[in-house]
């Protein structure tokens, strides 16, 4: 299909769009000006990032008026993401309009009663029905018994002005919202089929493969009130340290506790595979998200020599579930002098496939600076959450205990802990770290957290020392405590020895993912091993063979 165009305004992560219409076989060019909307014979709009943003970006490239006239002439259009949410008339997260094509506003989930953003792998109930039309098949490849990659805080709620409109419901806590839309020949999904795995793929691909268009009027809507459950699942991680050893080859490596040399002999760094075939591995047995941490990332690197790039760019190729990179993001010095702040480095790992950015040691000086002055929109956080959205910047924390006697023998805020300290002692508080843990601040978790939710934030990462590489299991005293203090999802990382753990962090907190890398890489424990179990536990997980 030579007219297959996809619409990107500079926001976020369309490699993976691209590589994912690729591996379906099939070619697709970038708009490059306003001409090639009206000449496209397919249109793609994968919307990413902040809707004001989005809309602004298309306006200032003099693309609304033919978007608008390319939707009305009938040609096939899918949105994705924001690509959908730009559809409507507005959205509260932007007094910028929207394109109308839709009647109804967008609005922000209610933070209260459930983590926001809405982060993961939530089902998609069909409320139209799949059918024949004058011997055709209409079939949107949506499934009831799948579930989709939704990553956003914003969503249509479902309302009888939308009947039209809506081709699935999805059930996020308390709230019901629009997951598909789709009219003639508009199709809009608000989940990411290019990072929905194999089930993501065939909504892709029934997009690319079919006319594009439905006769409606002969399509049968359902009421999606009791019928639309809550099927958000916990996700399970697998998390890479990449480093080079010391032949300077890029190898996946592991730490006792950040200690990432082996104890004996040559004190080598500990090589547990390649990069890009271990992310390969984990997305064939099922991981629900990759992550990459450049654990060497305090080294000085020039922007254009940042090897996670290259590794990025070859792992979207294969993986289609999201990416996430750490170590690094903040401002980097080339030799020449040149600065590139942190958004411009995140940019750089969007562009080369990552979908979020996870910040460990800057997030630290950023919220030491919070706490002193306040917010004024210059960190890293701010920045990138800004330009690319909340739900694209993670905080990596790497705390260690610090034990206390008694409460008052601190300022910091203090956890009763089930550890007990060398000396017996009962209470301690979380130290941050910066540096991979080199360095300890005068700043205790539960203020990185708090202070990093309110510079726009969208996810933490909750590592611990003292756990890592331990096998001993999660550090719940600190998850549950970072969890009351925050509305945003937490990964809890760290110490995972078998599958028993999983089910441990599931059921004593009520963290949105649990994150492990020392025995996936091991082969201690299968993901398959992982899920099967906590399924068997009723956690509610992303199928296998979804
Ligand atoms: O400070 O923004 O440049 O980010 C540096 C990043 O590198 C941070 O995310 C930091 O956590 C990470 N990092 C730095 N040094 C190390 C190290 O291990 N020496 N890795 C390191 C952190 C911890 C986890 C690990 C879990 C699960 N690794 O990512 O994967 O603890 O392990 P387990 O299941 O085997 O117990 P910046």
């Amino acid at each position: 299909m030579s007219g297959l165009y996809m619409l990107d305004y500079g926001a976020g992560n369309v490699r993976s769009l691209v590589n994912a219409v690729n591996r379906l076989g099939y070619d697709i060019k970038f708009v490059n000006q306003p001409s090639d909307i009206l000449k496209a014979e397919k249109l793609i709009f994968p919307g990413v990032g902040a809707f004001g943003h989005a809309m602004t970006a298309l306006k200032q490239k003099g693309y609304t008026e033919p978007l608008k006239a390319y939707i009305a002439s009938g040609r096939p259009f899918m949105g994705i993401c924001v690509g959908m949410q730009t559809l409507f008339e507005g959205s509260d997260e932007s007094d910028e309009p929207g394109l109308g094509v839709v009647p109804g506003k967008v609005t922000l989930f209610d933070k209260k009663t459930k983590a926001v953003p809405h982060m993961g792998w939530n089902g998609a109930q069909l409320v139209k029905e799949q059918t024949q039309i004058d011997g055709q098949s209409v079939d949107y490849s949506i499934k009831d018994e799948s579930v989709y990659y939704f990553v956003h805080s914003f969503a249509v709620p479902y309302n009888e002005k939308l009947k039209d409109w809506a081709l699935t419901t999805t059930k996020y806590g308390d709230e019901m919202f629009v997951s598909a839309i789709q009219k003639g020949n508009v199709l809009a999904t608000q989940f990411h089929p290019e990072k929905s795995g194999y089930a993501g793929l065939r909504v892709l691909q029934s997009f690319l493969k079919g006319t594009g268009i439905v006769d409606d009027s002969k399509i049968l809507t359902k009421n999606p009130f009791g019928l639309t459950k809550d099927r958000f699942t916990k996700r399970i991680i697998a998390c890479l340290d990449v480093r080079a050893n010391d032949t300077g080859d890029l190898v996946v490596t592991k730490g006792d506790q950040y200690d990432v040399r082996e104890k004996e002999g040559d004190n080598e760094v500990r090589n547990l595979g390649k990069p890009v075939e271990l992310a390969k591995r984990y997305f064939e047995e099922g991981a629900d998200e990759i992550t990459f941490l450049n654990i060497t990332s305090f080294r000085n690197c020039p922007l254009g020599d940042l090897p996670m790039l290259e590794v990025l760019k070859r792992t979207s190729e294969t993986v289609f579930v999201p990416l996430t990179i750490g170590g690094g993001i903040r401002d980097v010095t080339d030799p020449d002098g040149t600065v590139h702040p942190a958004f411009e480095v995140a940019g750089e790992y969007f562009r080369s496939g990552a979908d979020k950015v996870s910040i460990g040691s800057d997030a630290v000086y950023a919220a030491e600076k919070y706490w002193k002055q306040g917010k004024d929109g210059s960190s890293a956080i701010e920045t990138i959450a800004q330009a690319y959205g909340a739900q694209a910047v993670v905080i990596s924390v790497d705390p260690r205990r610090v034990y206390v006697q008694d409460p008052s023998q601190t300022t910091h805020h203090v956890v009763k802990t089930n550890q007990r300290g060398p000396q017996g002692e009962e209470y301690c508080w979380y130290q941050c770290t910066v540096m991979g843990g080199r360095e300890g601040r005068d700043l205790d978790v539960r203020q990185l957290v708090v202070a990093c939710e309110a510079l726009g934030a969208g996810e933490v990462l909750l590592n611990c020392m003292d756990r890592d590489g331990t096998n001993s299991g999660f550090e719940l005293d600190l998850i549950r405590d970072v969890k009351a203090a925050v509305s945003i999802p937490v990964i809890a990382s760290s110490g995972a020895g078998c599958v028993e753990h999983f089910e441990e962090v599931f059921a004593k907190t009520n963290v949105e993912a649990a994150l492990a890398a020392g025995i996936f890489h091991r082969k201690e424990v299968p993901i398959q091993a992982v899920k099967d179990h906590v399924l068997s536990c009723g956690v509610s997980v992303r199928p296998i063979d979804n």
